[in-house]
């Protein structure tokens, strides 16, 4: 017992930012004006999505893990696994399929504009905690923006705007970054253009 006692204050101090979870909430975005969940169609409580990762290097069932809102009412349930440092995205529609099928109240991700809280939960037998919790202010969930984890699983949130920037300095701060659902969070690396020009370059 001693040595785990000493064990866990050192990973907290070796990795600060970290979060002690395995699977997270990693990005969330509240109010869509356009087609985010690809059916061609854009609605207010379909478009909606919840990001979730794994932050461990090794695959996790996600069997017993569920999403819920801010008073704990479910919105969905996952199954399958999700692979080492996976992304995986839960879209309005898919909840709102879930909880009609399931005998939930059928409202979505139900993510507030003005600000709001997703909880991810997780069941082992008859057990259940909350496994991670994300609360976003409304400057947060402008239009077309995200707030997630950056990078992905650490500690620290920002939000994803390059849609509709963030000019404010009330953290979380804007990064002209897009939303990326499903996923790295933050600005794709450009290696591809970079090689390029690299090569490029050479020829001068
Ligand atoms: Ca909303
Ligand atoms: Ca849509
Ligand atoms: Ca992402």
């Amino acid at each position: 017992m001693k040595r785990i006692a000493f064990i866990l204050p050192l990973f907290v101090i070796l990795f600060p930012g970290f979060s002690s979870a395995q699977v997270v909430v990693n990005e969330v975005l509240a109010s869509p004006s356009i087609d985010w969940d690809g059916d061609s169609a854009y609605y207010y409580r379909d478009d909606e999505w919840v990001e979730i990762y794994n932050a461990s290097g090794s695959p996790v069932s996600l069997d017993g893990y569920w999403l819920a809102d801010a008073d704990t009412t479910w919105r969905y349930a996952f199954s399958g696994v999700l692979v080492g440092h996976g992304h995986l995205v839960v879209f309005g529609s898919e909840s709102y399929a879930w909880e009609r099928e399931n005998g939930y109240p059928a409202y979505g991700l139900s993510l507030s504009n003005s600000g709001d809280t997703v909880r991810l939960w997780k069941f082992v037998g008859a057990d259940s905690f909350q496994v991670d919790c994300c609360t976003y202010s409304g400057a947060a969930a402008g239009t077309d923006r995200s707030v997630g984890r950056k990078p992905d699983g650490m500690a620290e949130w920002f939000i994803f705007d390059a849609l509709n920037p963030y000019l404010g300095t009330e953290p979380p701060l804007g990064t002209d970054c897009p939303p990326t659902p499903g996923g790295p969070n933050g600005c794709a690396t450009s290696v591809e253009t970079e090689s390029w020009g690299s090569i490029k370059a050479l020829f001068r």
